[in-house]
């Protein structure tokens, strides 16, 4: 009986240690997660890469959140185009392949309006693109 009871205490242990292993695991993800998102917080604004091409804007809409900062990043796929949202201030020339920026900062809320700016073909007028800007 008493070596029976030894090995339930051993066992017992045994499964104490296993469960203070895993709790150090358990602790150890959440620090690793918690400083993957803290690096996060530090890292470059973030950045959304809309291509222009015959005839739309992929994708055609994107949707923002006022107060924080994107950099959009144009890109013509095929010919030259242009982007204007003349809400928030944006215009640009969109030469074939030459990528171009714009970093904003939304302040107002609502659906911003868009077109290409520049004549590409009988569907021009079919680029649009809008900006939503969310609270
Ligand atoms: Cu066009």
């Amino acid at each position: 009986m008493t070596g029976i009871t030894v090995e339930h205490d051993t066992s017992t242990k045994m499964r104490k240690w296993r469960w203070t292993i895993a709790a150090t695991m358990m602790v150890l993800a959440v620090v690793l997660l918690r400083d993957a998102c803290a690096a996060s917080a530090n890292s470059p604004i973030p950045v959304i890469t809309i291509h222009a091409r015959r005839y739309q804007f992929e994708p055609s809409e994107i949707t923002l959140k006022q107060g924080e900062t994107v950099r959009l990043i144009f890109i013509a796929d095929d010919a030259a185009h242009g982007i204007t949202v003349k809400g928030l201030g944006l215009d640009l020339e969109l030469p074939r392949h030459k990528p171009r920026e714009k970093v904003l900062t939304p302040s107002t809320i609502g659906d911003f309006a868009g077109e290409c700016s520049r004549y590409c073909g009988n569907g021009h007028n079919r680029m649009t693109f809008v900006i939503h800007v969310q609270p």
